[in-house]
């Protein structure tokens, strides 16, 4: 039954309508909340059920599961012990299983022998965090950070940091447009609807070639208006696996500079793309350099593991320390009706790892280590696809993706099939998180690739 219902137990049958206008009073029912049925006698009370048969949410449809998230709630349900969850890009070990780092426990045991508190904290963030995070980001020594031109705002992990950019781009803005690459993480999307930031598409990426359409890009960025916003993957493009070169980032800052249009960069994966924090960091540092104004958000869900913990800061660098001042405070006037102020936990474990310079080493060992069994993981399953595979389809792009991902090129229908017969759940746009995958999973996985490919429309 849909509609609200409320039990109500009577002293007896004849004190129905006194008794049950002063029950439907205390449980808050008024006269026009439907009709009353009875459920049954027992010793001399009756029991009786209030069902209110127009909900005010009559009219709140059905909203479909996230094309991301909703795979896992899939995958949960699932009880075939083939199954296989590439659909989120969370990292396992190779045994499957969720990972916590190492240098997030030995943080998390230092904070409680300090026995920190639990008070608010500023509306920007904590200070030691919003310092280390944009100096991971910049470099420590980058003269944006000495002059004091980098706004920093601790937010509630990647997306929080993406929508709270995007606030700010509506309110300041508003005459703007967000270009998005085609194709992008589906959220995207969502978050600049949900802010009302109009957005078109840049072309990104080629079927044809498996790769980069860079000429498509440098087109259609050069085509939007004067002072649009470009978002950009930092690294480890998300979901094609597949980000510029170095000398292609270069001629992308000439066309944004030329344009006066805004970068804003999403950093979801620094360190894991390359392994190297700093080679990961590289596209957005190439860009400051140029002295150019932009946004960037970051996360720590990947690189540190601390999905559940929600950090991640918006960075906003500036022409001048007054504009970033002012900058700042905006954000924090965006932030505060919309949660006031950020949890503490994640920001205390990235300021201890990133602030002392035993644990920042240990983590840097660690996440090569993720990002290394990523990378064993991607050449076996080059090396299956190619090996199980005899039409002699080329498999060589697997290996020229970089991060967690994998863009199979597999459609609609073929991802359908990887899931219903193989019961392998990743997003329908033909992306698997390798992040997800085991060694001795890869050949499974090769034989459901090769069997949806050739044999689903
Ligand atoms: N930006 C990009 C490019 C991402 O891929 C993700 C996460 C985020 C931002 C946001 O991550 P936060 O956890 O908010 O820091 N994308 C993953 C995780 C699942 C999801 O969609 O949120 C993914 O599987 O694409």
């Amino acid at each position: 039954m849909s509609s609200a219902m409320a039990s109500v137990a009577l002293l007896t049958p004849s004190a129905t309508s006194l008794s049950l206008r002063e029950n439907s009073k205390r449980i808050g029912f008024g006269k026009k909340h439907g009709h009353l049925l009875f459920k049954g006698k027992a010793s001399g009370r009756v029991s009786m059920t209030v069902a209110v048969n127009t909900s005010r949410f009559e009219g709140v449809t059905m909203a479909p599961p996230d094309p991301i998230l909703g795979v896992s709630e899939a995958f949960r349900s699932d009880t075939n012990e083939l199954k296989l969850n590439l659909g989120v890009g969370a990292y396992r070990t190779e045994e499957l299983q969720p990972y916590v780092l190492n240098v997030v426990k030995k943080a998390e045991k230092l904070m409680l022998e300090r026995g920190e508190n639990k008070e608010y904290l500023p509306i920007e963030g904590l200070a030691a965090f919003n310092k280390v995070t944009a100096e991971l980001l910049l470099g420590a020594d980058n003269p944006a950070i000495q002059q004091g031109r980098v706004s920093t705002v601790q937010g509630l992990s990647g997306t929080g940091s993406l929508r709270l950019a995007a606030a700010f781009i509506q309110r300041y803005f508003p005459d703007s447009k967000v270009l998005i690459s085609s194709p992008t993480w589906g959220n995207h999307k969502n978050i600049f609807n949900d802010a009302r930031v109009p957005w078109s598409e840049y072309r990104y990426f080629d079927p044809r070639t498996v790769g980069l359409d860079f000429e498509g890009m440098i087109a259609d960025i050069k085509a939007a208006p004067d002072g649009s916003f470009v978002l950009l993957h930092g690294c480890a493009h998300n979901p094609t696996g597949i980000d510029p070169t170095p000398e292609q980032w270069e001629k992308i800052a000439d066309v944004i500079q030329e344009k006066n249009h805004i970068p804003f960069f999403d950093v979801a994966y620094q360190g894991f793309a390359s392994g190297s924090l700093d080679e990961d960091a590289s596209s957005v540092r190439l860009f400051v350099k140029r002295g150019l104004e932009l946004l960037v958000a970051q996360s720590y869900s990947k690189n540190l593991g601390l999905y559940a913990e929600r950090i991640g800061a918006i960075n906003v660098v500036c022409s001048s320390s007054d504009t970033a001042a002012r900058v700042k405070s905006q954000l924090k006037r965006l932030a505060r009706p919309m949660y006031s102020n950020p949890p503490v936990h994640g920001a205390r474990v990235v300021a201890n790892v990133v602030g002392d310079p035993n644990l920042f080493d240990e983590w840097k060992q660690e996440m090569e280590l993720m990002a290394g069994r990523i990378k064993n993981v991607r050449q076996r399953l080059y090396e299956n696809l190619s090996q199980k595979d005899k039409s002699g389809k080329d498999w060589s792009f697997v290996l020229k993706q970089i991060g967690m991902f994998s863009y199979t090129g597999l459609n609609k229908a073929q991802s359908d099939n990887m899931t219903d017969k193989w019961h392998i759940y990743m997003t329908k746009d033909g992306r698997i998180s390798l992040a997800g995958l085991s060694l001795s999973k890869c050949e499974y996985l090769a034989d459901a690739i090769i069997d949806s490919f050739h044999n689903v429309n």
